[in-house]
């Protein structure tokens, strides 16, 4: 059967959606040729000099991996003179990064955690990057960009999508109507669909989480936890499995495909309080692909794609996966 790559599915949306702008498709095709460059740089592992750490800290504090860096650079690079965007944000940059006024500017703002799942690099565990697409406020017309502009609620995204840098290289999709999958095809140099209806189940008995946080957990999720690991004799009548990847993007593709909940809650450590993960590039993406999979996700009170954000670096609390297992947690947290 003929194959349909990425472009090829991106020219049939846009036939069927015209919200699907030129400027979009070309932006995601922009996107997916830069994940395949990091795919290529993460795969020649110690080959490529890539690996290890940098002296320098990102803006979480957080010691950053070489691979950090060459991701972001790449990502940077390959968007900056398209005309598509007016400007970026990553986890990686402190501030935003305009686009220069060397380049046509465009109507979409761009946030990524260039690589995510860094404590993965060096011991060859599947890693990824994540990005979100938000459209620039009307009233930015001839003015600069500024921070604030980032600042939208989840729910505004026009896409989103993650990059998983595994046994294989995929790249998983929205553009606001279901989600897709495509391989990389290494041979072709190609996105390749593989996945055309991507579908949360909406019940699991599969759950993920760091248990080492345990002691910090608020009383909702400690209750939830216990209960699952009470088994098919305890209050939720079935026998649980656990996985914990430590790379978000894995442990998010395990759940769009086969189901289960994936939780980094917020805790009740002073530098635990609003959770580990980023809100802007990381828990609204992540979000707008469950959700439009048929999943849920909630911060333990409300929708995270409802939350308006504070700040483009902040965290929050993440519980998301199917359906029926989260709006459980859900009530853990409105009962407890
Ligand atoms: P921990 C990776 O650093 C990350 O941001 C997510 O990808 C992942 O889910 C989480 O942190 C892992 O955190 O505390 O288990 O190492």
């Amino acid at each position: 059967m003929k194959q349909k790559t990425l472009s090829q599915y991106l020219v049939e949306q846009q036939r069927r959606d015209p919200a699907i702008t030129t400027e979009i498709r070309s932006l995601i095709e922009t996107v997916a040729r830069a994940c395949k460059a990091i795919a290529h740089c993460v795969s020649k592992g110690a080959l490529g000099g890539v690996l290890g750490s940098l002296e320098s800290e990102n803006v979480q504090g957080e010691v950053q991996k070489k691979l950090d860096v060459i991701s972001n650079d790449i990502l940077l690079g390959a968007n900056e003179w398209g005309g598509q965007l007016a400007a970026m944000a990553s986890e990686e940059m402190d501030t935003i990064h305009r686009i220069p006024h060397s380049y046509p500017r465009g109507d979409y703002l761009l946030l990524f955690d260039p690589l995510d799942g860094s404590s993965n690099i060096d011991v060859n565990v599947s890693i990824g990057t994540i990005f979100s697409v938000l459209r620039a406020p009307l009233d930015a017309e001839g003015r600069d960009i500024e921070e604030a502009d980032f600042l939208q609620p989840g729910k505004k995204q026009v896409a989103a999508g993650y990059a998983v840098y595994g046994p294989q290289s995929l790249l998983v999709l929205t553009l606001g109507s279901g989600v897709v999958g495509f391989t990389l095809d290494r041979e072709q140099g190609s996105w390749v669909l593989t996945q055309a209806d991507m579908r949360i189940p909406e019940d699991t008995a599969e759950f993920a989480i760091n248990m080492s946080n345990m002691r910090h957990w608020e009383p909702p999720v400690k209750h939830y936890i216990d209960d699952c690991l009470a088994g098919e004799n305890g209050p939720l009548h079935k026998n649980y499995n656990m996985r914990w990847v430590a790379s978000m993007v894995a442990d998010v593709h395990r759940i769009m495909t086969r189901g289960g909940i994936f939780m980094y809650p917020r805790d009740e450590r002073p530098s635990g309080k609003k959770g580990k993960l980023r809100l802007m590039y990381e828990a609204n993406p992540m979000s707008f692909l469950v959700e439009q999979a048929g999943g849920l996700a909630i911060d333990g009170d409300e929708r995270i794609l409802e939350v308006q954000p504070t700040g483009l670096h902040q965290r929050i609390g993440v519980i998301l996966g199917s359906k029926n297992e989260v709006e459980r947690v859900l009530r853990y947290h409105q009962e407890d």
